[in-house]
């Protein structure tokens, strides 16, 4: 196979786009695209701090890269989960990006270790609020979403950028289909605009890329990431749907990328907008953040943050990695 630009021999051939490339131009091109799709949904400007999650994986530091490329102002936080129990992922995972982000002075990495915050790793809080039975998902993912959200806001990141590629939005598209979850659908979108001045945009400016495809720039670029994907992903119902289809796409190339481009059409014709309610939100008492019912959020009630005979907002501890602001 050759690329359609030079004629060299390509790295990738992207079936539904027909369009096979060498490594130079497969990044050329890989860039452009992600900087169509920042100015297509109107994601965020060159004016705006931009804070990137990251996890030492392939697709987010590759977005890391791919935003700094192209000059935007750019950090990264990555959040030590502790996740250690089953294999040495988050200790690995935490070594990729420090070694990624020493490569790039201009921007800053911060780092928020959880359990040096607030005491326990992710699988210790999930063992201790399951009773030992469940998945620490759940308490992992509500913890992320709080630890971005304060990060964004107390640092004055107007924009949380994530990696999420097509493979994953398409995974959880498929998933509140089957069950139709409208509140959801209405809600999965490459944008989602800040609704309080402690909640940052969302953005996913990869939500077009499949993962063959971030892999392959990640690759190209010499970007040295995790491949192993967290333990506790292992066997998980996301997977499976990827896994179902990818059967899809290679019986009918693009299937995936019709299926998005599909359903963001129908959803920005308002297809779901009745059901795109929007929460009321108060003040946690403890921390200051954002919560849709009164009193404490959902995370300084997991957390036991603020109990009776304790005060003041929950204190994280932060490391900063790189050029200080
Ligand atoms: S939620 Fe679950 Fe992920 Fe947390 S415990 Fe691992 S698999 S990292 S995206
Ligand atoms: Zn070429
Ligand atoms: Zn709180």
């Amino acid at each position: 196979m050759r690329c359609r630009k030079c004629n060299e021999t390509a790295v990738i051939n992207m079936r539904q786009h027909k369009l096979a490339l060498c490594g130079e131009h497969y990044v050329e091109w890989f860039v452009a695209q992600t900087d169509r799709a920042i100015e297509k949904y109107k994601m965020f400007s060159r004016d705006e701090r931009v804070l990137v999650a990251v996890s030492g994986g392939k697709d987010s530091l590759a977005l890391w890269d791919v935003l700094l490329t192209l000059g935007y102002q750019a950090d990264g936080l990555y959040i030590g989960l502790g996740i250690n129990d089953k294999a040495p992922y988050s200790d690995q995972s935490l070594e990729k990006t420090r070694a990624f982000a020493a490569q790039h002075a201009q921007a800053t990495l911060h780092i928020v270790d959880i359990a040096d915050t607030y005491g326990k790793t992710i699988p210790q809080i999930a063992m201790e609020k399951t009773r030992g039975h469940g998945k620490p998902c759940s308490a992992c993912g509500l913890t992320k979403r709080y630890v971005m959200n304060r990060l964004a806001a107390e640092k004055d990141y107007a924009v949380l950028a994530t990696g999420h590629n097509l493979d994953d939005e398409v995974a959880v598209l498929m998933q509140n289909t089957l069950r139709w979850q409208t509140g959801y659908l209405a809600r999965q979108a490459p944008v989602l605009p800040s609704t309080n001045p402690h909640l940052a945009k969302k953005v996913k400016p990869f939500c077009r890329f499949y993962e063959r495809e971030t892999a392959t720039y990640a690759l190209v670029r010499g970007i040295d990431y995790i491949y192993e994907e967290c333990p506790h992903a292992v066997g998980n119902l996301t997977n499976f749907y990827k896994t179902l289809l990818n059967q899809l796409e290679g019986q009918s190339p693009g299937a995936k990328l019709s299926f998005y481009l599909e359903f963001l059409r129908a959803r920005g014709e308002g297809a779901f907008e009745q059901f795109n309610r929007v929460d009321q939100l108060h003040e946690c008492e403890v921390c200051g953040q954002p919560t849709t019912s009164p009193g404490r959020c959902a995370f300084c009630r997991m957390w036991e943050i603020g109990q009776e005979g304790e005060s003041g907002r929950a204190g994280e501890r932060e490391t900063v990695v790189g050029r200080l602001q």
